[in-house]
């Protein structure tokens, strides 16, 4: 047993209505902070000017730090759409890129977008409650809200995974997520 934990690191309670996670420090992501994410621009400046809603909240748990050791993070992110485009995180690669992670979906219906770093090849996954998700290293991924509440998740990865979010941000997702005939579609990234 390893005493350096305390118990109330051991055990962490945590509820679906709120991504607090223990101490551990609480992201929050309006629409604002998702630049160049959603395709149609247009429609993306005009909510940013009406409400810029809060699209997801993630609190992290970091217990420890270095090889070996575990952080989670418990995502809620909203529903909504801009243009035909359902809410979605910013997406990342791991730092490192060997990196694996599991998503363990709790509530709400959505789907992981992956897309391999290497050969460039997009799926989707589907992320629901009681689904468990692996997202393999050397895959830049993102969380997709394609219901009508909120996606409850909990993501958990090696302490050491770190994010990367710039080479994502410079060639963006080849494909995206949109509502079609009223079904999640995946298709090209529009030029
Ligand atoms: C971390 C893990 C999640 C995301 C969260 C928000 O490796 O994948 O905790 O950080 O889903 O997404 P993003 O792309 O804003 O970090
Ligand atoms: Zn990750």
């Amino acid at each position: 047993m390893n005493d350096s934990f305390s118990e109330q690191i051991l055990n962490i309670a945590f509820s679906l209505d709120s991504a607090k996670l223990g101490q551990g420090p609480l992201t929050q992501r309006r629409l604002k902070d998702l630049d160049r994410c959603f395709s149609d621009q247009q429609a993306y400046r005009q909510a940013c000017a009406e409400s810029n809603p809060l699209v997801y909240e993630v609190g992290a748990f970091e217990p420890g730090q270095g090889e070996g050791q575990l952080h989670a993070g418990l995502g809620i992110l909203y529903p909504g759409k801009i243009g035909e485009e359902y809410f979605m995180t910013k997406g990342h690669c791991h730092a490192k890129r060997s990196a694996a992670e599991f998503y363990i979906g709790l509530s709400g219906e959505g789907y992981m977008l992956l897309e391999d770093e290497k050969s460039g090849a997009s799926r989707t996954v589907a992320l629901c409650k009681h689904s468990l998700v692996y997202v393999p290293g050397y895959t830049a991924h993102r969380t997709v809200n394609t219901g009508k509440s909120p996606l409850v998740y909990i993501g958990v990865y090696p302490a050491d995974a770190g994010h990367d979010y710039t080479a994502i941000a410079r060639r963006n997702f080849r494909k995206i997520l949109i509502e079609r005939n009223g079904v999640p579609t995946l298709i090209d990234r529009p030029q």
